[in-house]
């Protein structure tokens, strides 16, 4: 049998060799455990003749606790090791360069809808809202819009479903039913700009089925054409913070007569020519005209007494334009990339 000093000589090499905290443990279980090789010792006391029994006792206990001080010892590196591992792997230089606050910024889309807001409050408009969600009467009717007119067909209009938001709801198409309720609302003179989503089935590289249009109306008595072009003219030059030329073309609105397309030279070359406006030297921007009778009448205002002017345009085209951009769609994609180009400013 091996004697009690080869066993605590065999139990120190284990102990120095356990290399981390579950050998360790392994160790300790091995020597100090219920079943460990130090408490069978114990028990072999009972074959020894009583009068060795005290003697050889102390010892092997003596022997024991040897052994638990070392135990005690390496376990208490090990843990220190361990610590000393964890807080070098998770080490922090504390002398780098912090990485600041990244702030937000406003959409490229909404930068240019308070721009336009701005320069027309800036001459007496006042801003209006009104819901996305409107019934036919204010988005078409009102407008003299015919019953049989092709912007009502089905494949333009988004339709809701009777159980959805009421009976002949549909999704504007446009802002003028806003201009409408303002106008029925109120009595003339008025002057309001209406901002906001629109709705139409399209979709293709320059078209999205949600756009944001912005459209004025103005209604007084005596309003003319020639008030129409100058203030157009002065909200480009001023949106564009730059010298223009502007021309009309003749147009067809039901809502309008006379009718016009308005465009500017082109924001790109100036006029000479370029890919931007098909080599025209032109940009087509806004549609207009002077308010039909029946839109007036319709909305309790006597035509014969008052005449107003009402144009339509589209921000996400005139942030393009403005901002540089060649594809309708990056407004929508959310590509952190291309916002964060528009903070700030
Ligand atoms: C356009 C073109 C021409 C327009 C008309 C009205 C209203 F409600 F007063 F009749 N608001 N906006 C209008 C006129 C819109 O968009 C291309």
């Amino acid at each position: 049998m091996e004697s009690l000093s080869e066993l605590t000589e065999r139990a120190r090499a284990d102990i120095t060799a356990s290399a981390d905290l579950t050998r360790h443990d392994e160790v300790r279980v091995h020597w100090r455990g219920k079943k460990g090789l130090l408490t069978e010792q114990l028990k072999s006391l009972g074959g020894l003749p009583a009068a060795e029994r005290p003697a050889a006792g102390q010892r092997i206990n003596e022997a024991k606790s040897r052994v638990q001080v070392q135990l005690d010892e390496r376990r208490g590196l090990l843990e220190h090791d361990a610590v000393e591992r964890t807080l070098s792997a998770g080490r922090i230089d504390i002398t780098l360069e912090g990485r600041g606050e990244q702030s937000g910024g406003l959409h490229p889309v909404t930068r240019a809808r308070l721009r336009i807001e701005k320069l027309f409050s800036d001459v007496g408009f006042t801003v209006a809202q009104g819901p996305e969600i409107e019934d036919d009467f204010h988005n078409f009717t009102a407008l003299n819009v015919p019953e049989n007119h092709p912007a009502r067909a089905m494949h333009d209009t988004f339709y809701l479903e009777p159980g959805q938001a009421g009976e002949g709801t549909l999704l504007r198409t446009h802002t003028s039913p806003v201009q409408i309720r303002a106008l029925r609302a109120g009595k003339p003179p008025l002057a309001v700009i209406a901002p906001g989503r629109v709705y139409r089935i399209d979709s293709d590289a320059t078209h999205t089925p949600m756009f944001h249009q912005i459209e004025g109306l103005l209604v007084d008595t005596d309003v003319s054409f020639a008030q129409l072009k100058s203030i157009l003219h002065g909200f480009m030059e001023a949106f564009f913070e730059r010298d223009l030329a502007m021309r009309l073309r003749p147009s067809y609105f039901p809502f309008t007569e006379p009718s016009a397309e308005v465009d500017i030279s082109c924001v790109e070359c100036g006029g000479k020519g370029c890919r931007l406006c098909k080599h025209t030297g032109w940009i087509e921007v806004l549609g207009c005209g002077m308010v039909h009778p029946n839109v007036l009448a319709s909305c309790d205002v006597d035509p014969d007494r008052y005449t107003g002017y009402a144009f339509g345009m589209g921000i996400d085209r005139l942030a393009m334009l403005r901002y540089g951009v060649n594809d309708l769609r990056l407004f929508f994609e959310n590509d952190l990339r291309f916002l964060r180009q528009f903070r700030g400013g």
